[in-house]
Formats: C-alpha cells, sequence, structure tokens
C-alpha cells in the first residue's frame, strides 16, 4: 500500500511538472522588432507569409509606413539569424541580411525598393 502511495504521487509530480514545462515553453516566446526594405501591401503580405511557413514563427506584422517588422518565434527552435535570412530570401533586405540581387529582382516593379548601393 505504501509503494502504490509513492508511485502514485510520482506520478503526480509528473504529470504536474510536465504541464508546469508547457506552460513556461509559451511564456519563453520571444518578440523582437528590426527593420525591413519594402514598398507596399504586397511587400507586406510577402514578408508576412515567407515568415509565418515557419512553424517556430508566432507572429510577423510588417509596418508599410516604418517598415519595421515585428515578430514573435520560439528562440529555442529558431535563431533570429534565422528569421533575418527567410525575409532576405523572399526578396526584402533587412538592417542585417542582404537580399541577393536574383530575389530583389524577382519582386514585382512596384516592389522593388530604393537599394543604398
Ligand atoms: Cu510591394
Amino acid at each position: 500500500m505504501k509503494t502504490k502511495k509513492g508511485i502514485l504521487s510520482i506520478v503526480f509530480a509528473l504529470v504536474v511538472s510536465l504541464f508546469a514545462l508547457q506552460v513556461s515553453a509559451a511564456i519563453q516566446d520571444e518578440t523582437s522588432t528590426f527593420k525591413v526594405y519594402g514598398n507596399c501591401d504586397m511587400c507586406k503580405k510577402r514578408i508576412e507569409t515567407a515568415l509565418l511557413k515557419n512553424p517556430n514563427v508566432k507572429k510577423a506584422t510588417w509596418d508599410t509606413k516604418s517598415k519595421m517588422l515585428t515578430v514573435v518565434y520560439d528562440p529555442k527552435m529558431i535563431s533570429l539569424d534565422a528569421i533575418h535570412k527567410i525575409v532576405a530570401d523572399a526578396g526584402h533586405d533587412t538592417d542585417k541580411v542582404k537580399a541577393t540581387d536574383a530575389s530583389y529582382k524577382s519582386l514585382m516593379g512596384c516592389c522593388q525598393y530604393q537599394r543604398k548601393s
């Protein structure tokens, strides 16, 4: 009888700690805001869609006016560098990673934002 109770309390403790882990995982999502070059609503859709295709990106919002991207992601599963890379691969320069000329040129004319160099 005593061991049965012991096992039960261990199982109970395990269930409680698993639940706590899940809750803390949700809390540990990180939010980052950085500059992404683009022009219009089509750029917005392209940038956000490319990011949200990745299951480790929870939220992605690009502001057409300020050109700032706010992204919520799981830092244990994806790095901020990888997020910059996704945006650059879609054809949009970020303040850290530049898109390749080929992916920039594949953008529609109205989306070809002014580049620095
Ligand atoms: Cu555009």
